[in-house]
């Protein structure tokens, strides 16, 4: 059998990273797009990097020539759309970037697919979000939900949604929207809410932070562990018909709640005490002897509230567990939380570690 070719952008992300990992493992030869910057920002990918059948090309999902030039030559077989400007409260500062990301470029790669004449081999997924539900309209949210986008991220990602959905009936091309909720891990971005407080809570626990700053702590979210969403994109490609899927736990848990539980597994016991602005994560009783009983590890900040902020997602991914035979719940809150802990205090320490290495050596001063 031919092997399959995989193309996929955003491939240094989080997802992209883990996506590579699983194709190669499935025996694709995968081919990702990466972006010209001043730092090092492959450290996702650097394991797979130089590995046979694993190939990165620069390109940009905000230009069109580079994009039809690397799809005419790679001639996928898949194309995994991850690349965007991924966080909802960035897109407020940068809604243009955002737009051109996020939306025009989903057209972009569609065009680029047209343009090489491969909409008849060549399936496309479509990073889609549950941001699409915003001011949400229905709880749980499921594929008939309707849509209420409440950022410019979620508006522009609705047109990625709509605009991959109108390809599929005009051309007929199988090109579908995985409508992911929250999916963490130990390689998330650290500035996204769950990676930020287990980052935050290993430091607090070694003595190098003082105390965590967090906006919104009533926030509801669904979160799942992202090694096992991008099965889910597979699928979503394997399936016999190209169509949309509500990928999510279907549990939900507030920002306080994830807090409390990454404290927990630092060695932390929290209480909380106060409303809104005013409320604090209090040390209750500490394994840690730098953390002190009494000692407020938790504020809030008002830097961190959104002008309009997605409040209460809970998705039902009955039709992927129905029609994809995905599970779930195969690695659930409690565990999710737990090894992302687990990844952070070993970080930490590590970092630590080799800080005073290096002074005490005088690598750095
Ligand atoms: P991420 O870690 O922020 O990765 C985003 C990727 O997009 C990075 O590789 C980034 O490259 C790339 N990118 C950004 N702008 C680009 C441009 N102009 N040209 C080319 N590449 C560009 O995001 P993620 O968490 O892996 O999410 C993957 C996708 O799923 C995104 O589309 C996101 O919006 C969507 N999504 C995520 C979640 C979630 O909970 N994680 C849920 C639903 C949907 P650099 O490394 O160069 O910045
Ligand atoms: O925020 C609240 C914040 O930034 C989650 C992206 O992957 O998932 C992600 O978007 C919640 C929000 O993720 C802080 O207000 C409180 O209500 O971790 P987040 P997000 O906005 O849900 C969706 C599905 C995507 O598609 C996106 O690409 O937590 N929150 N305090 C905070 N959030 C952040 N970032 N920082 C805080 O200090």
């Amino acid at each position: 059998m031919k092997q399959k070719i995989a193309l996929i952008t955003g491939v240094t992300g989080q997802d992209g990273s883990y996506l590579s990992e699983f194709l190669l493992g499935k025996g694709y030869e995968v081919h990702g797009i990466i972006r010209r910057s001043s730092v090092d920002y492959r450290e996702r990918i650097a394991h797979l990097e130089g590995t046979p059948h694993f190939h990165l090309h620069y390109a940009d999902m905000s230009d069109s020539m580079s994009l039809v030039k690397l799809v005419g030559q790679v001639q996928p077989d898949e194309i995994y759309n991850l690349a965007a400007q991924s966080h909802v409260q960035v897109s407020f500062d940068a809604p243009e970037f955002t737009a051109d990301v996020d939306a025009v470029g989903v057209l972009r790669i569609l065009e680029a697919v047209r343009t090489n004449h491969l909409e008849k081999t060549c399936k496309i997924y479509q990073a889609s979000t549950s941001e699409l539900y915003g001011k949400v309209e229905e709880v749980p949210q499921s594929e008939t939900t309707p849509f209420h986008p409440y950022s410019p991220y979620a508006v522009a990602k609705l047109y990625g949604y709509w605009i991959i959905k109108e390809y599929r009936e005009a051309y007929n091309m199988f090109c579908c929207s995985g409508i992911l909720f929250n999916h963490e891990s130990e390689r998330r971005g650290e500035t996204f809410v769950t990676r930020k407080i287990t980052l935050a809570a290993a430091r607090i626990a070694q003595g190098l932070q003082d105390c965590l700053y967090l906006g919104n702590l009533d926030s509801l979210r669904d979160w799942g562990y992202a090694k096992d969403y991008v099965e889910c994109m597979w699928l979503i490609l394997q399936h016999e018909t190209p169509e949309d899927f509500v990928i999510a736990t279907g549990v939900q848990h507030t920002v306080r709640e994830f807090a409390t539980l990454a404290f927990h597994h630092a060695g932390i016991e929290l209480r909380w005490e106060g409303k809104g602005i005013d409320e604090k994560g209090i040390v209750v009783e500490s394994r840690e002897p730098r953390v002190k009983s009494g000692q407020v590890v938790v504020a809030v900040s008002p830097d961190f509230y959104r002008p309009t902020d997605v409040v209460n997602l809970l998705g039902d991914p009955s039709k992927a567990k129905r029609e994809l035979g995905w599970d779930p719940q195969s690695t659930s809150f409690e565990q999710l939380v737990e090894l992302m802990v687990k990844h952070d205090m070993q970080k930490v320490t590590r970092e630590h570690f080799n800080l005073a290495e290096y002074l005490e050596k005088g690598i750095v001063k």
